[in-house]
């Protein structure tokens, strides 16, 4: 039986409140940057959500991720509350770092999310010296690596497979491949076959399968998780989806796509496709996905009250967190 036929209606319908709500809470962002609401330019992951959900559903707290700049729904499944992400992204005091950066950069350690980083691919490295520490310290935890198309064409990923290749670290690597680097096409990156037939040159597997199907997703992470605790290694997973949007809100999608090609793929939308996996089989019923929609509508609406209620960061706190105490050891250590 698969990982996925193991999960209980209770799980199925639970993952599927989370792709409604990271949606919701992304659409809802680009309207309030769009009248000036927010600050942030939102560079949103509609269309990619199935992937967040499918591969952080079912890790433990103490499993660190480390989202791409796109992987919203990550933040959501680890426990990052609605509430603490929109401040995030109103830039106040409430919010991820207290409002002084932006949710690119949003970490919460204790929940799971090491950090998140807007430079692409460098976050690969950083996971696999988490994923270090956790052999160090004789802990079967393990570590989900988020990256883009683009960022598997820079350096870090090639260190990074292969320091975790050589030492069987336990990380997974989840390329997220919505065929885009910014604008350009994946045609015009790479000339390779795949993206997932590069493991097998570190010598773990990897994997190409439909990023648009949850239970997929679910599925390959949680095989890939049992491989990385038993001490047998990485994976990579090379996720197929689409971005449904443009790179970022400033960059309109029907300036720089095929309007046939998005239509294709918003034809193939995760969400759609679970609820309608769900209604026919019974596990939900039209009345059940209304009520998700309006619980997910009344969170999103409280979170930009509490939002706009909360204070700005304080001035004098410009500096706070950004240097770490001088400690004893860094003291022994130094050369005269
Ligand atoms: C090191 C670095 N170079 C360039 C950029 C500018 N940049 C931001 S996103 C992006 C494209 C990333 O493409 P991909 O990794 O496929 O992720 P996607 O945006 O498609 O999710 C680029 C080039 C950056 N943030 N960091």
């Amino acid at each position: 039986m698969s990982y996925a036929d193991q999960l209980t209606e209770k799980d199925l319908i639970q993952m599927y409140r989370w792709l409604v709500l990271i949606r919701a809470f992304e659409d809802r962002v680009c309207e309030l940057w769009a009248k000036a609401g927010i600050m942030e330019l939102p560079h949103g992951s509609q269309g990619q959500e199935a992937i967040a959900v499918g591969a952080c559903y079912g890790l433990r707290r103490e499993d660190q991720v480390l989202p791409s700049l796109r992987t919203r729904g990550a933040f959501f499944v680890k426990g990052i509350p609605t509430r603490v992400q929109m401040a995030g992204m109103f830039n106040k005091r409430t919010g991820a770092a207290e409002g002084r950066t932006s949710s690119h950069h949003m970490g919460d350690a204790g929940r799971g999310v090491l950090v998140g980083s807007g430079i692409i691919g460098a976050s690969i490295t950083v996971g696999v010296g988490a994923a270090l520490a956790f052999r160090l310290q004789r802990k079967d935890h393990l570590v989900v690596n988020f990256f883009g198309d683009g960022a598997a064409q820079r350096g870090d990923f090639h260190e990074g497979l292969n320091f975790a290749g050589v030492f069987k670290l336990p990380v997974i690597f989840v390329l997220e491949n919505n065929g885009f680097a910014e604008m350009t096409p994946v045609s015009k990156h790479f000339a390779g076959p795949d993206f997932a037939c590069r493991a097998e040159g570190y010598g773990f597997p990897g994997i190409r399968l439909d990023g648009n199907d949850v239970l997929a997703v679910y599925d390959a992470v949680q095989t890939a998780a049992a491989r990385a605790r038993a001490g047998e290694g990485p994976t990579l997973l090379e996720c197929v989806t689409y971005r449904q949007r443009g790179h970022c809100e400033n960059n309109p999608i029907a300036t720089c796509r095929e309007m046939s090609e998005v239509e294709a793929w918003r034809a193939r939308d995760p969400i759609a496709r679970m609820r309608n996996d769900l209604l026919q089989r019974g596990i939900i019923t039209g009345e059940h996905v209304a009520t998700v929609d309006a619980e997910v509508g009344a969170e999103i609406e409280d979170a930009i009250a509490f939002a706009e209620e909360s204070l700005p960061p304080a001035v004098d706190d410009l500096c706070k967190d950004v240097y770490a105490a001088e400690s004893s050891e860094l003291v022994v250590g130094r050369r005269s």
